[in-house]
């Protein structure tokens, strides 16, 4: 299995409950390097863009007032499998039924305020990727 890159972003409900340190030490430790990352505050009609595949959805208006609520933290991930292997890290989107030792399980609250996004496909992962940064802002391994 080749290196992949991934998209992450630390929510800001990672950001205000100050657990930006915990949740990069984590990934790190589970063998990604960071190619990229900074911190922005979306407009609300960013996070529309960001989140479009899901407008329509019941919780979509939800979705983007929390994700424009504060900063969060964009970051792009790179490891062999990094797409699945960042989404078991994780765990599942509900919290409560995330497996234990996962950064949902252990950091995160609810479905809405779940701590931490990362792309579902290598696809969406390079689209959201450059959501965020031009390809010069993403640091190659040297
Ligand atoms: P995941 O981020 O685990 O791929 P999706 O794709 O089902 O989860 O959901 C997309 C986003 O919508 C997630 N960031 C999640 O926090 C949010 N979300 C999902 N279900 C709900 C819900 N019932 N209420 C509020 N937000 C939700």
């Amino acid at each position: 299995m080749s290196s992949q890159r991934t998209l992450a972003i630390l929510k800001p409900d990672c950001v205000e409950k100050n657990l930006v340190g915990e949740a990069i030490r984590r990934i790190q430790d589970a063998g990604f390097s960071v190619r990229a990352l900074k911190m922005v505050k979306l407009t609300k009609t960013e996070a529309e863009g960001f989140y479009a595949v899901h407008r329509g959805r019941p919780f979509f208006g939800e979705l983007v007032e929390f994700m424009s609520s504060g900063p969060c933290v964009p970051m792009v991930l790179e490891k062999e499998n990094a797409v699945a292997d960042f989404r078991t890290l994780i765990g599942a989107t509900d919290p409560a039924e995330a497996a234990p030792g996962t950064i949902r399980r252990d950091l995160a609250e609810s479905k809405g305020r779940n701590i931490v996004h990362g792309s579902d496909s290598l696809e969406n992962g390079r689209l959201e990727a450059n959501y965020f940064f031009p390809e010069h802002e993403i640091v190659a391994n040297s």
